[in-house]
């Protein structure tokens, strides 16, 4: 997979692709991260990006053609699945949407900020808008960055087994069971005696019900779906 990320900040998103699981999705070239500085696409001596709206109102808004020529520089090099463009009035990320989109090939990530994009950004390229969650932050890149790991870590090859998604909180629409290392007992609380039978029927079904037991506590609308 290759991503392409757009954004006035890049800057702001470059640490979580140098740890851990992301970091070693690049190194086995699982995925390909690209950030592209907006400015660089920018008007005159101040790479201008963004200008008053038309109607007049508070706030800049992020200039059209800039944006456009970025967008069709990548383009031209290559065919992309999706132009996503992180804006607070898109769809709400859900792990269907990140299972959905780690099957993809090229995915070009735009970052909003200020009071928006031109609308002509997104009737000429945008294809999918995404939101992660019901608040507003300054600006689309830790939105990128969210999105960018729930899809990466989807992708085959990057977990191990241990690591398995399959057995994550959502994947089934259940919240995980409650889980258990050394030591048997700390403060007067034991790990659960099930988990110590050595029964792995026993066991799947005990965290079966847990997980539903605790969905069913935090998050009934899961269960309704
Ligand atoms: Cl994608 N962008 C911004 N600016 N705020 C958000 C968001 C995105 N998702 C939730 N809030």
């Amino acid at each position: 997979m290759r991503i392409d990320i757009i954004s006035v900040l890049p800057e702001l998103m470059e640490s979580p692709f140098k740890a851990s699981i992301l970091k070693r999705a690049m190194q086995k070239e699982l995925v390909e991260v690209y950030f592209h500085h907006l400015r660089d696409w920018g008007f005159g001596k101040h790479r201008q990006i963004d200008d008053e709206p038309y109607g007049g109102g508070a706030g800049m808004v992020m200039m059209v053609e800039p944006i456009d020529h970025c967008i069709a520089t990548l383009k031209a090099e290559r065919e992309y699945d999706e132009v996503i463009y992180l804006t607070p009035d898109g769809q709400t990320l859900n792990q269907k949407i990140a299972n959905g989109l780690s099957l993809r090939n090229n995915l070009i990530f735009l970052c909003g900020h200020y009071k928006g994009i031109d609308q002509r950004v997104r009737d000429l390229h945008i294809t999918k808008e995404i939101s992660i969650g019901d608040y507003v932050l300054t600006g689309g890149e830790l939105a990128a960055c969210v999105l960018a790991d729930a899809v990466i870590r989807l992708i085959p090859g990057v977990l191990n087994d241990e690591q398995s998604a399959l057995t994550d909180s959502f994947q089934d629409d259940l919240l995980s069971p409650p889980i258990y290392t050394r030591p048997e007992e700390y403060k007067g609380l034991t790990v659960p005696q099930v988990l110590l039978s050595g029964n792995a029927q026993v066991i799947e079904d005990w965290r079966y019900n847990e997980a539903l037991k605790i969905t069913q506590e935090k998050r009934p609308d899961l269960l309704s779906k």
